[in-house]
């Protein structure tokens, strides 16, 4: 059993910053307070071997792909019937299924595009709010064999196919919201004939029946995915965790059961955290912008920020779930398949890298990259090349005994480590045979320990968000909103600022000099702001503001000696209550 597994055992894991999160996302996707007990660690080692998975949003909503009646819809293509979406009543929605004929699906290519990704296990939507099961279901003729030309029951195809590929295979199961089934979360609320009915009905004649049906039907299942608890009374949450739990013992629980019941924490719909969380925990995302499938979502990951996202995860000590949306007719889009494609070549590159390693001992991201350890080996994957070819590690107290590039054709020779003052420098080659995403491995005397002080790269531009600052006199939150519908965007801010209010870091500069300053924020009209370095310069400037974050510049100030500082960001003039700042930037200028 690995370590991280035990540690959890004892830990309760709370959610990120215990900044305050949106309220309306709370109630959606329940209390998230995760435990997995010693018991079921068996389980965990899903999560704990294969930190990369398929997600697959592929139901009735497909078929429409966000164009309905000649207009096209742009938002999550799952919630098309929804009144700020298309607004499609039930019957006419029940009677699409007449002409939802996906005869081009190929469970076979669909499991084995997964296993070339790189994936380890598929995760597919058996039945979403909708309520269209896309499994022959005995209990509700509103599935794919009972209600469509098709006749097939496409699960059967693809638990097989996982099985054929070494593929883990999980079932995404709304089960509080069911918009077509009376009782229903946000379904009618009552039966045809009139009579009036509530949650326990869709309960009994539904939900329970269909989540018995998933897990008794396909062999075994590796994770069973409910989404969106809202109001679901907590018994029967701890019913269907029972139900999940004797039916298929070595089964996940998703997060987002409800009730703390899941078996580990699964963060905000896209949301890839920037700071290490502790415990068992997953993002889930998405290739392009939506989660089912949308006629004109062509806004695809490139393989390199695919990679960036799973590192990330896998560095900030999670687990990464992307997801694709096949067409109504079955196929999945071409453009989704190369990208994740051309991702899977570099994890079979380096599946050293991401399968069973551990979270970056940096517990935030680095300016040219992340970093992913096993045991005390250091894998420093290089997403930004630093222009004079050296890579400047921060902080790392343990002793380094040798670094070389990760190749599989042939051991690397030794590159040159050098350490000066509190930072690692590591020169790479002048030729760097690997053109997506360079990977460094150093080997360490011990496991790893790094000062949490944050490094001022003497190459490259560093990035600190004010999520990590030390706040006085303004308020630091958490904020999501929606850029499309249903697509979130997530920020730490912090705004409302008084007068001599402050967000401050402390910082390790290397180099001394002239660095240029940057800030990201949002506001109403011009707004003044000052950066002060401790003990040295201030400096102030106006610039405009936009209602979505921008980059904005502020000036150059120095850093008269290598050493620690504290760099402080005030809000001097403007809309003090509106202005917030997400990040501040100081990129090497003289
Ligand atoms: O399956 C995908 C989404 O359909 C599902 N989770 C991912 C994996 C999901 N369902 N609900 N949510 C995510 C939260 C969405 C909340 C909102 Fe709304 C939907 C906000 C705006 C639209 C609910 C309805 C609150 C306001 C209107």
């Amino acid at each position: 059993m690995s370590k991280r597994v035990i540690e959890l055992s004892v830990l309760v894991v709370l959610l990120v910053s215990g900044l305050t999160f949106c309220q309306n996302m709370d109630k959606m996707w329940g209390e998230q307070v995760m435990r997995l007990k010693a018991g079921d660690a068996e389980r965990g080692q899903l999560f704990e071997q294969g930190n990369y998975a398929m997600f697959i949003h592929w139901g009735l909503y497909s078929h429409i792909g966000n164009l309905y009646k000649g207009k096209s819809y742009y938002g999550i293509g799952e919630w098309i019937m929804n009144r700020n979406m298309a607004g499609i009543p039930i019957d006419e929605y029940q009677a699409l299924a007449a002409d939802f004929n996906p005869v081009k699906f190929n469970a076979n290519e669909i499991a084995k595009l997964a296993r070339d990704a790189g994936m380890k296990y598929i995760v597919i939507t058996a039945k979403h709010h909708d309520g269209f099961a896309m499994y022959h279901s005995k209990v509700n003729k509103f599935n794919i064999v009972d209600a469509t030309p098709f006749g097939r029951d496409p699960m059967k195809e693809l638990a097989r196919a996982c099985k054929k590929y070494g593929l883990g295979l999980g079932f995404y199961y709304s089960h509080n919201q069911d918009w077509t089934f009376p009782g229903g979360g946000n379904g009618p609320k009552t039966t045809a004939d009139g009579t009036k009915v509530d949650f326990k009905h869709y309960y009994e004649n539904k939900c329970r029946a269909q989540v018995e049906e998933i897990t008794t039907n396909y062999g075994p299942i590796a994770i069973v995915w409910f989404d969106t608890p809202g109001r679901i009374p907590r018994e029967y949450v701890e019913e269907l965790v029972a139900i999940v739990h004797k039916n298929q013992p070595n089964a996940l629980v998703s997060g987002r059961a409800g009730y703390g019941l899941g078996d580990y924490l699964s963060l905000g719909d896209m949301e890839v955290p920037n700071e290490n969380v502790e415990g068992i925990w997953e993002t889930v995302d998405t290739t392009n912008d939506s989660w089912a499938y949308a006629w004109y979502d062509n806004y695809w990951k490139t393989p390199k920020e695919i990679l960036h996202r799973l590192v990330s995860c896998v560095g900030r000590g999670g687990t990464y779930m992307l997801n694709i949306g096949p067409r109504g007719d079955g196929t999945v889009p071409e453009l989704a398949a190369q990208t994740l494609r051309k991702a899977g070549e570099w994890i079979t590159r380096y599946p050293q890298v991401v399968y069973g390693t551990d979270a970056s001992p940096w517990k935030h991201a680095l300016p040219w990259g992340d970093v992913t350890v096993k045991d005390k080996t250091l894998f420093l994957c290089v997403f930004d090349m630093p222009k004079e070819g050296a890579l400047y590690l921060p902080g790392l107290k343990t002793k380094v005994k040798s670094a070389r590039l990760v190749s599989k054709r042939r051991k690397q020779a030794e590159l040159k480590v050098q350490t000066q003052n509190s930072w690692t420098r590591i020169q790479l080659p002048a030729r760097m045979p690997e053109k997506l995403v360079p990977v460094v491995q150093v080997e360490l005397e011990a496991e790893p320990e790094v000062d949490p002080c944050w490094g001022i790269d003497p190459a490259l531009e560093t990035t600190i968000l004010a999520q990590f600052a030390k706040v006085t006199g303004a308020k630091q939150e958490s904020k999501k909103w929606m850029e499309k519908f249903g697509e979130w965007k997530h920020v730490v801010r912090v705004w409302k600022w008084e007068p001599g209010g402050k967000a401050s870091w402390e910082v390790d500069v290397l180099e001394p000099g002239y660095y240029n300053v940057d800030l990201t924020y949002n506001g109403k009209d011009r707004i003044v702001w000052g950066v002060d370095v401790q003990g040295g310069q201030h400096i102030q400037n106006q610039q405009n503001s936009s209602h979505n974050y921008q980059k904005f510049p502020i000036g150059w100030i120095s850093f008269p000696k290598p050493g620690r500082y504290t760099v402080s960001v005030s809000c001097v003039e403007g809309d003090m209550a509106e202005a917030s700042l997400k990040a501040i930037h100081l990129t090497p200028a003289l």
